[in-house]
């Protein structure tokens, strides 16, 4: 670990993995649930996505804290229809239900070409892209939505309806990593504006608007009234859509209803999350490589003219992070030491009283 003089520190990634795990363990998860949940926050951090990165255990520590996460859960897989897997993820965390339920959803994608795995019951916090991206290196494309809390207005509206629901796709390519996007249907994801308000910045314009439905681009303003979809009509409905197949179509909650479950708990969302996995060589036979090869001409023709793919830039941070480790505020270092100091704090008092 070093800190720099700009108010930074560094780690290494098995620091930053131990510090997150220690963190978890400390806020009563069990340790299998406590490694899928560090893992998928140091990809985040290691990728760069700030919002979904070390930051986050703040608000995995809190929600166990709630009483809502069940710190024991144990996943459990369901083989529900010949393309459909369920996983019951007994109120833990999305990410331990999600790698419970990997081998049976890829199983069922090669049998019948394509898959759904509903995970319900879940508290979830994270990115999408490192589920999409755990079939595309196994060869499958795939999508991936969530609700989340109510928390964003229809377009032409200004109560909080809908989550901020984010969309995910992975296109696998040969000798390459797949092709990822993933983001929030709202114009940002609700994380980079609680990053704003914890760094005391402002916001860009046309994100969210207050209470009162006027727009702001303060921070506490913003988290307190309502955010904004992206594209207008085109991100609502697309967020509807996530609140209607990744809750309604596998029977778990809409994102209002999350909110209400939540009860002012301030808990991560509970709901659900649709993953769609297709197997390319069972569309595709014997044409599966031309039809790769043509996948790779629009990559092409995209990037011969200086656009960039969505995912360039997060493997470019990956590749950093593993060389130079990952970089976060002193701050947020300095409150996810005081988070495990204060667990260990708890327990010995727990155990003096005991004794
Ligand atoms: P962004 O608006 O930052 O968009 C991210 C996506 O767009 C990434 O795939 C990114 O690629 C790509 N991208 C960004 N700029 C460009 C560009 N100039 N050219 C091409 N592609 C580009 O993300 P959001 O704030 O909407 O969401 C961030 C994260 O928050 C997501 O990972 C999402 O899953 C997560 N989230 C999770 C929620 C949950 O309930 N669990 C709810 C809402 C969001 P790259 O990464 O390479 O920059
Ligand atoms: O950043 O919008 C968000 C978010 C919601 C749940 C997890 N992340």
């Amino acid at each position: 670990m070093s800190t720099s003089p700009g108010d930074t520190v560094t780690l290494s990634l098995e620091e930053a993995f131990d510090l997150s795990r220690n963190a978890l363990l400390g806020a009563g998860l069990s340790a299998e649930q406590a490694q899928a949940v560090a893992e998928v926050i140091v990809a985040g951090q290691r990728d760069e996505c700030h919002s979904h990165g070390l930051y986050r255990l703040i608000g995995c520590a809190h929600s166990v804290r709630t009483g809502k996460v069940n710190p024991v859960a144990n996943p459990v897989v369901v083989d529900t229809a010949p393309s459909i897997v369920k996983v019951d993820a007994d109120f833990g965390f999305s990410s331990f239900a999600f790698n419970k339920a990997i081998p049976l959803a890829a199983e069922k994608a090669r049998q019948q070409g394509l898959a759904a795995l509903a995970i319900n019951n879940c508290f979830h916090f994270s990115a999408l892209w490192p589920e999409v991206e755990t079939f595309a290196q196994q060869g499958f494309a795939a999508i991936a939505m969530t609700p989340s809390h109510s928390w964003v207005a229809p377009a032409g509206g200004t109560k909080p309806v809908l989550g901020t629901n984010p969309f995910a796709f992975a296109w696998p390519r040969p000798q390459r990593p797949p092709f990822v996007f993933d983001f929030a249907t709202s114009a940002t994801a609700r994380g980079e504006i609680e990053l704003h308000r914890r760094a005391g910045t402002s916001l860009q314009p046309g994100l969210a608007i207050d209470e009162r439905g006027i727009p702001t681009t303060n921070a506490a303003e913003a988290l307190k009234g309502a955010m904004l979809t992206f594209g207008g009509h085109k991100g609502s409905a697309l967020s509807a859509m996530v609140e209607l197949l990744a809750g309604s179509l596998i029977g778990d909650m809409l994102s209002l209803e999350s909110q209400e479950f939540d009860a002012g708990a301030g808990a991560a969302p509970c709901h659900g999350e649709l993953l769609l996995i297709f197997d390319l060589a069972k569309f595709l036979g014997g044409a599966l490589n031309d039809n790769l090869a043509r996948a790779e001409r629009l990559f092409d023709a995209i990037v011969t003219q200086g656009a960039r793919l969505p995912s360039q830039r997060r493997y470019e941070a990956r590749q950093r992070s593993r060389k130079y480790g990952v970089t976060i505020p002193k701050k947020l270092y300095d409150d996810l030491v005081a988070l495990i100091n204060d667990h260990l704090e708890t327990s010995d008092r727990a155990i003096s009283e005991r004794t």
